[in-house]
């Protein structure tokens, strides 16, 4: 099966329209994923996406939309399962919407100058790393210092990464291409 994954600023591109309908009609196994962060470059969802729940357009193609707490990871877990399920089964394409926020900009150099910092605090309160690793600690599976360990571990991995790349010579220009499918 195939997962696609995108965001609300694709929900409205007609090319997800065409592809959603011969999905349905082929009866392929696909889950498509929206990463609903809310805004699109500067612009906020509800400017440009005529419905506040985008799952519902899925009925309009034949097959369930499924909204989740984008925030919550075993939700997503949960509601992802369900739809890789039906895929695998043969009951063909689903579409999940994970609700979230972009706590950062759309890019490096993005003024913020459309939103208010308020917002982003509400949300940074939500943050869904945060949170699980609560549940987990909560729950007895982790316990504080092997949370402190992991996170440690993941920031000399992309630590490591980072320094890989640095010290890595510019890719050739002929590679532009690689592992591109069209
Ligand atoms: C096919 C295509 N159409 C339009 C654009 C211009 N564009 C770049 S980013 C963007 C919005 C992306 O929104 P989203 O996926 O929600 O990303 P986020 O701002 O959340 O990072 C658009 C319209 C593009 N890059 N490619
Ligand atoms: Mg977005």
């Amino acid at each position: 099966m195939t997962v696609c994954f995108f965001g609300d600023g694709a929900l409205n591109q007609g090319v997800l329209h065409e592809s959603a309908n011969l999905a349905a009609i082929w009866n392929l196994p696909v889950v498509y994923v929206c990463e609903n962060n809310q805004y699109a470059m500067s612009a906020r969802a509800d400017k440009f996406t005529s419905v506040p729940d985008p799952a519902v357009r899925a009925s309009a193609y034949g097959f369930p939309g499924f909204s989740c707490d984008g925030m919550d990871v075993l939700a997503v877990y949960r509601t992802a399962a369900a739809a890789v399920a039906r895929a695998r089964a043969g009951n063909g394409p689903a579409l999940v919407v994970c609700i979230t926020y972009r706590f950062l900009g759309h890019h490096v150099g993005d003024p913020l100058n459309y939103r208010d910092p308020a917002e982003v605090d509400t949300w940074r309160a939500r943050d869904p790393v945060e949170r699980f690793q609560r549940e987990l600690i909560g729950h007895g599976v982790l316990t504080g210092e092997q949370a402190e360990a992991l996170q440690a571990d993941v920031v000399r991995e992309i630590e490591a990464a980072v320094a890989f790349a640095r010290s890595s010579p510019e890719p050739e220009v002929d590679t532009l291409m690689e592992d591109i499918y069209a």
